[in-house]
């Protein structure tokens, strides 16, 4: 019988899967017997459709909880609970003033290469991708080793922060190729707000982007998880076999 108290809480890139890539026969099994000694949710940047493409349609069957957006859009037992509307929230001027900012920014930019949807809109928030996301495999890989030297969205990032402060927004680099963008709160604590009805006593959480800045820091320091930082998929799973099978 899985213990009801508890919960471990994943991120998804770089933590249950190499970034945007589908999930290992290995690491789906090992999430499954997991689902059998406590209770098992994803928190993902990402939105549902990517985090189905990566961890499967029937993905709200397999996990406990599927926060996508960072809990943005949240499903629970296999069906929808609740989703947020960054447009309601900010409404369009503000909105407006932000994408146009990023457009014109990201056309005065010179990278090796530049590919289309260089701007996401998403229910809880915008992802913001200077190459563009509809690169290939091969550009994505490329954009992120430049941008570990370049820091491209990094510079992009506190330029916004100069730009909208006092607008309520953060700034979150998360993955490879982008950054979100979203008020003030609706980082990946979001979905721990939607749990604390659910009186869960422990709450683990396991996320790679854990330093300030990268988008699982705000749920790894929080008071409410046990955090963990891991370095891949393959210390997630060595983590969680000392943790839980010992
Ligand atoms: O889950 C982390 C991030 O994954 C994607 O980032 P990228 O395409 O840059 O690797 C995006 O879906 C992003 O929103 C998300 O935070």
């Amino acid at each position: 019988m899985a213990d009801s108290v508890t919960l471990c809480l994943f991120d998804v890139d770089g933590t249950l899967t190499t970034p945007r890539q589908k999930v290992t026969t290995e690491m789906a099994d090992f999430l499954h017997n997991l689902r059998k000694k406590v209770k098992v949710g994803v928190v993902g940047g990402s939105d549902f459709d990517k985090i189905k493409e990566q961890l499967g349609e029937d993905v709200v069957e397999k996990f406990d909880y599927v926060f996508a957006e960072n809990g943005l859009v949240a499903y629970r037992d296999g069906t929808f609970l609740c989703k947020q509307s960054i447009h309601a929230h900010l409404g369009e001027d503000l909105l407006q003033e932000l994408i146009n900012y990023c457009l014109s920014y990201i056309a005065k930019l010179k990278l090796p290469k530049k590919r289309g949807t260089f701007i996401e809109f998403r229910n809880g928030m915008l992802n913001v991708s200077p190459i563009g996301r509809n690169c290939t495999q091969e550009e994505r890989i490329e954009f992120n080793e430049l941008d570990e030297k370049e820091h491209f969205r990094e510079t992009f990032v506190a330029e916004l922060q100069k730009q909208f402060v006092g607008k309520g927004l953060t700034f979150s680099i998360g993955g490879q190729i982008s950054f979100d963008v979203f008020p003030i709160g609706w980082d990946k604590t979001y979905c721990l707000d939607i749990l604390d009805k659910d009186g869960f006593s422990k709450i683990y959480f396991f996320g790679d982007k854990t330093l300030q800045g990268g988008n699982d820091y705000e749920i790894y320091t929080d008071p409410r998880t046990i955090g963990y930082s891991v370095t891949s998929p393959s210390d997630t799973m060595r983590l969680c076999k000392e943790l839980f099978f010992q």
